[in-house]
């Protein structure tokens, strides 16, 4: 598990899904459960404040971003831990900053309520439930990192939220105590 890194104190953590599945509202809920503290990271946000990107992209409704920006800001942050990383897509981070990579998954009948909601245009609904049903997410995560590292988790519900949540802080648990004789032997 990432053992080639540099000994960090705190993980770093992915939450990935498509759109809607329920990454910031879990992350959220972690931020207030973890047994330490950590940075939640809203991804797309930090795109757009940082101006981590080519311009707004019309036809796709969404930034085009600058791979190479974004990675050189996330970069110190990733690597040091205690950092949630909230993004709609996973492959571009580097193995070597991933403790535990969580993809979040919703049935596409709720997804698309979710999504309408949120006020997405009708062609952004249908090209995010069609990415749900195709796993295109979570088959990105199964190919870009150990599997022994990556969860699949259901979000359709607040018991799953909330199930979801204990069970990562379960894992924060666990991960610290492996990781404490490590920090201390270095
Ligand atoms: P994302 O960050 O993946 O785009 P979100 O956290 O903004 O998704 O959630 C989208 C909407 O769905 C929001 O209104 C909260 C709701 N939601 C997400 N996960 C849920 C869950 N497990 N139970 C109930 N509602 C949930």
């Amino acid at each position: 598990m990432a053992s080639d890194t540099p000994a960090r104190t705190s993980p770093t953590i992915i939450i990935t899904g498509t759109p809607g599945t329920g990454k910031t509202t879990t992350a959220q809920l972690l931020l207030e459960e973890s047994p330490i503290p950590l940075t939640h990271i809203n991804v797309g946000d930090l795109v757009k404040e940082r101006g981590l990107h080519e311009g707004f992209d019309d036809e796709w409704g969404s930034y085009t971003v600058d791979e190479d920006k974004l990675l050189d800001e996330l970069e110190p942050i990733a690597s040091q831990g205690g950092v949630i990383l909230d993004w709609h897509t996973c492959e571009l981070f580097p193995e070597r900053w991933a403790d535990l990579v969580v993809v979040l998954r919703c049935n596409h009948t709720q997804l698309w309520d979710r999504l309408e909601k949120r006020g997405y245009p009708l062609k952004k609904i249908q090209e995010n439930n069609e990415a749900e049903i195709m796993e295109v997410v979570a088959e990105e995560a199964r190919s870009s990192y150990p599997k022994e590292i990556v969860v699949e988790l259901t979000s359709e519900g607040t018991e799953d939220l909330e199930s979801n949540v204990s069970r990562i802080v379960q894992w924060i648990q666990a991960w610290r105590e492996t990781h404490q004789s490590a920090g201390t032997e270095s």
